[in-house]
């Protein structure tokens, strides 16, 4: 979108050394050269083995956090790209660190020799629109802003749900594009966030809410396409321990909800919907496995939308708030007894708007659970937003505010 001055001190560079007639070997490339310039595909960008588009080929259509083989191998390259704002950034560090990257657009190129801190030392590539934001600035990670409240330390331990790293504030986990899972939880820095690792694109569902090992520890869930269901036990630090494979054949529920405790026993439980329209309640065991499923009631196809979100309605029962394919939401008031009584309209339309609704427990600190809601790409520009619905004693939800940006998030949970 706008480059960042050391794109422009880049470009720069290779205006003045046109002005100032430089050799040509550092701006245009010989004709044995050109071979490699040319077999370089329209809409990439070609990284080489040797200087002057000779040797090794790659042609890099997508970001890559890690580049395996061609890992501080790259000695030059073409940008080829076809948007005016699209870019590549090269970072000297993998997972596209934006520490020491720069970045260049359609029309650049480079050998060894302009630019010898690039010279076999690219350790990960960003390409696209957003490569041109976030190189050599801010990564692909969210941005938070710093007036998440810390919550009461009265609050019951049901109620302390959606903390990774037990200082008391609630947190972020999501996916980015690239697979990679983050928490963020750091609010008196805005955008620091915990990279937890990559691969987690393999995963189609994931979903937490309290402890669920007894360790008290917030823990996850993931499914993997596989339809296997994996426990992420919590470190206690913003990142998991090993996980545990907790059973499989999951691929035939259409969405996952860790709820919390609905069952009245003070473990947490699991909420699960089939592909006929059955909800499910899997009590939890507290030691990662589940008791005997219990048939929650049919009907749940028009629902798209599962949230464990907490006690809404202040009885001390842990409740859940589900979306409809129509774009309205739902409290449904959980029993204790893993049931729910009579539904509420708490939204009353357009929150299929919404990519994705998350129970993080208490944002706003005022010891009541909130609802937070990634905004979807019908509202995304360069980033996509993060918002807050404060939640109210009896069960409703204030007027959203703004909780941060997001990054290249595909997920939040
Ligand atoms: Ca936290
Ligand atoms: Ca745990
Ligand atoms: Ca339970
Ligand atoms: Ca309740």
């Amino acid at each position: 979108m706008r480059p960042s001055p050391s794109a422009r001190l880049l470009r720069g560079v290779l205006v003045a050394g046109l002005a100032l007639g430089l050799p040509a070997t550092a701006l245009s490339a010989p004709a044995a050269a050109a071979d490699g310039y040319d077999r370089c595909p329209d809409g990439t960008v070609c990284v080489f083995s040797e200087p002057l588009y000779r040797g090794d080929m790659l042609v890099v259509r997508g970001p890559m956090a890690s580049l395996g083989a061609w890992d501080n191998r790259i000695r030059s390259f073409v940008v080829k790209l076809r948007g005016f704002s699209d870019a590549v950034c090269f970072s000297p560090n993998p997972g596209l660190d934006p520490e020491g990257a720069v970045h260049f657009y359609s029309g650049d190129s480079f050998d060894e020799s302009p630019y010898p801190e690039l010279d076999r030392a690219v350790s990960s590539l960003d390409v696209g629109p957003e490569a041109d934001d976030f190189c050599g600035s801010e990564s692909r990670y969210p941005v938070l802003y710093d007036y998440v409240g810390t919550r009461p330390a009265a609050l019951p331990a049901d109620g302390r749900f959606g903390d990774l790293n037990n200082d008391g504030h609630a947190d972020v986990a999501g996916r980015n594009l690239l697979g990679q899972l983050w928490t963020a939880h750091d609010y008196d820095t805005p955008g620091v966030t915990r990279l937890v690792g990559g691969g987690w694109n393999a995963m189609t569902a994931l979903t937490r809410h309290g402890d669920q090992d007894g360790d008290g520890n917030e823990d996850a869930y993931a499914r993997d396409r596989s339809g296997a269901l994996w426990l992420y036990p919590g470190d206690g630090r913003g990142a998991f321990k090993p996980r545990r494979q907790v059973g499989g054949g999951w691929n035939s529920m259409r969405d996952l909800a860790a709820a919390g405790d609905l069952t009245g026993d003070g473990r947490g439980d699991l909420l699960a919907s089939d592909g006929d329209g059955v909800l499910w309640t899997y009590p939890g065991t507290g030691r990662s496995g589940f008791g005997a499923r219990r048939k929650v009631g049919g009907g749940w196809k028009a629902i798209n939308e599962l949230v464990g979100a907490g006690d809404m309605n202040s009885d001390r029962r842990a409740d859940l708030v589900a979306r409809d394919t129509t774009g309205r939401l739902w409290l449904y008031p959980g029993t204790g007894r893993g049931g729910f009584g009579t539904r509420k309209l708490i939204g009353d339309g357009g929150w299929n708007a919404h990519r994705e609704l998350a129970g993080l427990g208490d944002v706003t600190g005022d010891g009541r659970p909130d609802l937070v809601a990634h905004l979807g790409a019908a509202s995304a520009s360069w980033t996509m937003g993060l918002r807050v619905y404060p939640g109210t004693a009896d069960g409703r939800l204030r007027a959203p505010r703004d909780l941060g940006q997001l990054r290249s998030t595909t997920f939040v949970f």
